[in-house]
């Protein structure tokens, strides 16, 4: 077995049932990427569009100038089920419903390293990165042969689909570049663009961030805007409909997963209203090990009282003017305030009016006036 065979079985074995080798040349697709931020399709990202990681993305080179070649791995996570959840629980985008990735996969990407420096019996210099560097992750994994770019943006594999996340490994290892995945198996096909519920998804194969449901709950720190509170449904964290519906998913519906994202219920689907009385210590308790700490406390619960506004149940609205009384975080009594008027206008607006004018924040007063607007 030569080097590049052997070092993908043990990828295999290691977790990642998808590997191949590119270059360090410039991505293959970059005046995409060049093009998406010019136009500010990045929305509230700002690392994305800073110069030096602009330059590092053109050039995978700058990033480890030691590498001679890229492995691109791909590692499966749960797929997310087509079953309509009941919509008064939350719904958590199935990548998040175990264990971090990122206190999972560089241990890997370790431990493969050393296997190689092993089996070649010399120090091999290594770079590790999984969404934690400037790369484009999906383009280099593309013209390593991994799978094509689908309309939803994914990456996707023909053998098992886009739940996956991706990895790689710089290495200072002369290895033969893998023929790049150059068919596209999107076809006619266009039931992504149609199924997101915000119409984000670009014909160019990129998305409007500022519009997708993933961005809104996992990475904008402030208010959502109030046009697309109603388009979250349930969606407390992430968003996986462009890929539920992905014909190409059906594979990925019996992908062996590492136990570690094995999906955990009280995560993945929990009831609205018990997570209306998560404290700053329950949500570090319940989250220490999950994605879902990245939006903090405030944005996760910014998020859970949207989706209980988008619910319906105005058995909910007496907790969620509540908040508005209780609730140190102002994020969080703005989203209250406008899931109880969804809920229960007839009571809300009284309180509502009443906080518009003393509420202790001007954001927060802001974020009411405009719910009583609309
Ligand atoms: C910023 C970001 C986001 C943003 C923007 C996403 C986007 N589509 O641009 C937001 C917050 C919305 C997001 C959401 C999600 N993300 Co994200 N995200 C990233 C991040 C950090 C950068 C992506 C980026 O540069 N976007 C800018 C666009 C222009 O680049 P791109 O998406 O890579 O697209 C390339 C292609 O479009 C290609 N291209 C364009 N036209 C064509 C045509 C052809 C024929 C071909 C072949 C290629 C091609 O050129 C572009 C530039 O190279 C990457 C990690 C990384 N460093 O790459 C993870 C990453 C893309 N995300 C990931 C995941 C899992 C998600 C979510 C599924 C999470 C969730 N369930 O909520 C969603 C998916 C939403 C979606 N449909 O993309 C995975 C994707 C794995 C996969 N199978 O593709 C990544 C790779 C992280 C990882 N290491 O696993 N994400
Ligand atoms: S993640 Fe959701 S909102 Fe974002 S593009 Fe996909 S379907 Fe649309
Ligand atoms: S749903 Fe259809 S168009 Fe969208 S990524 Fe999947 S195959 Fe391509």
């Amino acid at each position: 077995m030569d080097i590049k065979q052997w070092i993908k079985a043990e990828a295999k074995r290691l977790g990642f049932p998808f590997a191949g080798i590119t270059s360090l040349d410039p991505p293959p697709h970059l005046e995409t990427f060049e093009a998406w931020i010019a136009s500010g399709m990045h929305a509230g990202m700002g690392y994305l569009a800073a110069p030096l990681s602009q330059q590092k993305r053109a050039d995978p080179r700058s990033i480890f100038p030691a590498a001679k070649s890229v492995l691109s791995l791909a590692m499966p996570y749960a797929a997310s089920g087509r079953v309509a959840v009941d919509p008064t629980a939350g719904r958590v985008a199935s990548y998040a419903w175990g264990t971090d990735y990122h206190d999972v996969i560089p241990a890997r990407l370790a431990l493969l390293a050393d296997r190689i420096e092993v089996r070649l019996g010399c120090q091999v210099t290594r770079r590790a990165y999984t969404d934690t560097g400037p790369i484009l992750e999906r383009d280099l994994a593309q013209r390593a042969g991994l799978g094509w770019q689908g309309k939803n943006t994914c990456l996707i594999t023909p053998q098992s689909g886009s739940y996956f996340f991706l990895a790689e490994l710089f290495l200072d290892l002369n290895l033969e570049p893998d023929v790049s995945f150059r068919a596209d198996h999107c076809g006619t096909c266009r039931r992504c663009i149609e199924a997101c519920p915000t119409g984000c998804i670009r014909e160019d194969r990129t998305l409007d961030s500022s519009r997708c449901i993933s961005y809104q709950t996992i990475e904008n720190k402030g208010p959502i805007p109030h046009f697309l509170r109603p388009q979250l449904g349930n969606w407390i964290f992430g968003c996986d409909i462009c890929q539920q519906v992905c014909p190409w998913n059906r594979f990925a519906l019996t992908n062996p997963i590492e136990d570690a994202f094995q999906a955990r219920p009280d995560v993945a689907a929990p009831v609205l209203l018990d997570e209306l009385r998560l404290d700053a210590r329950g949500f570090n308790l319940k989250f220490h090990l999950s994605p879902v700490r990245r939006t903090k406390r405030r944005g996760y619960l910014r998020n859970v009282c949207i989706a209980l506004g988008n619910a319906g149940d105005a058995a909910a609205a007496p907790a969620l003017l509540d908040l508005l009384k209780t609730e140190p975080e102002g994020l969080i009594r703005g989203a209250a305030a406008w899931a109880a008027n969804r809920l229960d206008p007839q009571t809300a607006i009284p309180i509502l009016e009443q906080a518009a004018g003393s509420d202790s924040d001007a954001l927060v007063r802001e974020d009411i006036r405009i719910t009583l607007g609309g």
